[in-house]
């Protein structure tokens, strides 16, 4: 029986958080830290999901993943069977499944572990049903899978991250208008320059899918900004639109927003220009904003970024929803051995765990094998 075997990476965002679901701009990248997907079709209604990555396998048939029935299943499995919903509901013939996942990805860690995951198992699924896996297409499943996400596990993510893991390609961020979803590739030399990404986890987990957490707050925040302007979405709003919103709460948020979307374009612009310690100087600002305006970091989160860039790194920002998670800096290769005791010593004399880090730079996004 054919079977096929998908790889989608998680990603660091260089620059962009929170403007996915706001209609603002983003810069992603995937990283070289994959989910695996190893699928069969198989001939009847059966499906069999497991993995020594994530906890609790489950069997069970294809009526078993219906909207309603899906509160049962174990928490990571909604997101495999969420992928299996959407799909269907897009008129793809899904059959009963063989699936075996793995990942070296870490969860909590704001790496898009979930993306990966649900990314992974759209384009197995793709392979299967013999849909084209062309950049177009693939840009369709990212909104497949970001409704699984949204609408079948209840995470009220953006889709950014589901867009990188299925089109990020080497040495290119992937910068995404959330105005209209447009995508642009954008050649990020970093390795020539004789630098790299830092990846800082604080190993505060975070948890983007609790209906009452920080990110859900946030974006009905956003939201409620943008209903006072009457906009569809406050990432629409000009910078000058932000005095007529009453509500300082309201008014820091969309700040933030809008001049994300603003730092964005200027990191573009500095990429462009080789000037790396212009970018370094705007991913600050980024985690400035972030802190204060969006206040979706924590101490931990803080302490990171503010060491990293005492020790030397160009720019330190936390990356991805916030709440926990991973900071990066961006560091010259030969000094990020510097950087990294730097912020270990300084976790040590704060009492923090020990972060773990890692260095990445910008990788292929999700792959397909044929056969096993
Ligand atoms: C998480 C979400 F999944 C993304 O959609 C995005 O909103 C990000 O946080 C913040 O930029 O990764």
């Amino acid at each position: 029986m054919t079977s096929v075997t998908a790889r989608a990476p998680g990603r660091v965002n260089l620059i962009g958080d929170h403007t996915d679901y706001n209609g603002g701009l983003c810069l992603p990248f995937a990283i070289p830290l994959v989910t695996t997907t190893l699928a069969r079709a198989r001939g009847d209604d059966r499906l069999r999901i497991r993995s020594d990555a994530y906890p609790d396998g489950w069997t069970g048939r294809l009526g078993d993943i219906a909207f309603d029935q899906r509160a049962a299943l174990p928490d990571w499995v909604r997101y495999v069977a969420g992928v299996l919903w959407a799909a269907q509901e897009d008129g793809w013939p899904v059959t009963g499944l063989d699936l075996v996942v793995d990942s070296d990805l870490p969860r909590g860690a704001g790496l898009s572990s979930s993306a990966a995951l649900e990314c992974s198992v759209v384009l197995a699924l793709a392979a299967l049903v013999d849909r084209p896996l062309d950049p177009g297409s693939r840009q369709a499943f990212a909104g497949l899978c970001t409704r699984a996400e949204t609408e079948y596990v209840g995470a009220p993510t953006g889709g950014m991250d589901q867009l990188v893991s299925l089109l990020g390609q080497p040495d290119h961020g992937l910068l995404i208008d959330f105005a209209d979803t447009s995508v642009r590739q954008v050649p990020l030399a970093l390795r020539e320059a004789g630098l790299t990404v830092l990846v800082m986890d604080t190993g505060a987990g975070h948890e983007l899918a609790d209906a009452d957490g920080g990110y859900a707050q946030r974006r009905k925040e956003c939201d409620a900004a943008a209903a006072s302007l009457g906009l569809p979405r406050i990432g629409l709003a000009w910078p000058d639109d932000l005095s007529r919103l009453d509500d300082d709460v309201h008014r820091a948020r969309a700040r933030h927003v809008v001049s994300e979307s603003s730092r964005v374009e200027d990191v573009i612009t500095a990429v462009a220009a080789g000037d790396w310690s212009e970018v370094g100087a705007i991913l600050t600002a980024s985690h400035t904003s972030l802190k204060g305006d969006f206040a979706a970091s924590t101490p931990e989160l803080d302490l990171a970024v503010a060491t990293a860039v005492d020790a030397g790194a160009l720019g330190a920002r936390l990356t991805g929803g916030g709440f926990g998670g991973s900071a990066i800096a961006l560091v010259a290769e030969d000094g990020a051995a510097v950087v990294r005791d730097a912020v270990d010593s300084a976790f040590a004399d704060a009492g923090y765990e020990q972060p773990a880090h890692r260095l990445v730079l910008p990788a292929a996004g999700a792959t397909l094998t044929r056969g096993a």
